[in-house]
């Protein structure tokens, strides 16, 4: 019997990979499926956040001294609640917790993976409409099986993820990960409720005429900084300048458009926030992994974002990401030359 498998959901993309590896557990395909599912809830919820009581502040601040918006509690249970509930992941870090869980339950310690994540990224644009998102990212423990997971679990330079993803949820609803083997994205069919194939082996443009970044901030950026910035609004034959300017305030939406258009996404380091305002663990170093797996890079000035080793699981940096020879020529104006 002939079955159409021209369009496949996330969980017949994920069983078509492990089928390539017979040796492969599927804790991996587990874990992305019950990502996906607290995914799907929170788009439920996003949707309908303007017709019931769920917007505005929880009246909480959060461990970074933010305002928590009552969806940014909804989502964090949410994830937080499919994975301590599966089978495939041993412990968690969140924006909206203080610190790491470690589940520490029989099945938890016998997990091979750990998973941190922003559940609402972008939380300034829920209660006006606008895309906002989740990010991933997957390690697999250091520690030994059959115990709790340990901090060090978590504090692994971003180059050691297995897995990293994001949720956008926008005009439509969009599940994008990536494996060291490539990225994929798939969109939700609300027709049957999967997320469904739409953008097979994802490659970042290597060029693009995207720039992103906080204008607002511009005299508080390194002179190195302002000097490329001046250069995206210049007409530059080699550049193809002047570039367009497109910035949402939704790292989710910003860098998955340059994703795929093709253009570079910077959150530079600033004199109010001297060591950058995004955090490493959940949010840059899940966006550097897919970024590169697809052919971009991303750093944070200085270094490769990748190859920093976290010493915290709240830990900012600053961050440029995005298609290679944008990337390139942002390097020549702050000197370093990171791949
Ligand atoms: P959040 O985690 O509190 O939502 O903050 C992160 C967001 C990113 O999505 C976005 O790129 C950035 O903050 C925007 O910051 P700003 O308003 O300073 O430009
Ligand atoms: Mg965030």
């Amino acid at each position: 019997m002939n079955v159409n498998r021209n369009i496949l959901t996330l969980d017949e993309f994920t069983l078509t990979q492990l089928r390539q590896f017979p040796t492969a557990t599927g804790e991996l395909s587990r874990l992305l499926r019950d990502v996906a599912l607290a995914a799907k809830r929170v788009n439920v919820e996003v949707n309908k956040a303007g017709l019931v009581d769920i917007l505005g502040d929880a009246g909480t601040i959060n461990v970074q001294g933010e305002d928590v918006k009552k969806l940014d509690i909804f989502a964090n249970n949410q994830f937080m609640g499919v994975l301590k509930h599966g089978i495939s992941c041993a412990g968690i870090g969140s924006e909206e917790m203080d610190d790491f869980v470690v589940f520490d339950d029989e099945v938890s310690n016998q997990s091979k993976y750990v998973v941190l994540f922003d559940p609402l990224d972008g939380s300034g644009n829920i209660d006006v409409n606008v895309s906002i998102g989740t990010i991933f990212s997957v390690y697999k423990r250091i520690s030994e099986l059959g115990k709790p997971c340990t901090k060090e679990d978590f504090l692994q330079p971003g180059n050691k993820q297995v897995a990293a993803g994001y949720v956008v949820y926008g005009s439509s609803t969009m599940f994008v990960y990536a494996t060291r083997r490539g990225v994929n994205g798939f969109t939700l069919d609300p027709s049957i409720g999967e997320f469904s194939l739409s953008h097979p082996n994802i490659k970042c443009p290597e060029s693009g005429k995207f720039y992103s970044v906080n204008h607002g901030n511009f005299f508080q950026y390194d002179e190195s900084i302002r000097k490329y910035i001046d250069g995206c609004q210049r007409k530059n034959k080699e550049n193809g300048g002047p570039y367009t300017q497109r910035y949402i305030g939704s790292m989710v939406a910003d860098v998955h458009r340059n994703l795929i258009k093709g253009g570079i996404f910077m959150y530079p380091a600033t004199t109010d926030k001297p060591k950058g305002k995004l955090r490493l663990l959940y949010e840059a170093n899940p966006f550097a992994f897919i970024v590169e797996v697809a052919g971009g890079l991303a750093t944070n000035g200085k270094q490769r974002i990748l190859d920093i080793q976290p010493t915290e699981l709240h830990q900012r940096t600053a961050l440029f990401i995005g298609s290679r020879l944008m990337m390139e020529e942002l390097e020549t104006f702050t000197g370093t030359k990171i791949k």
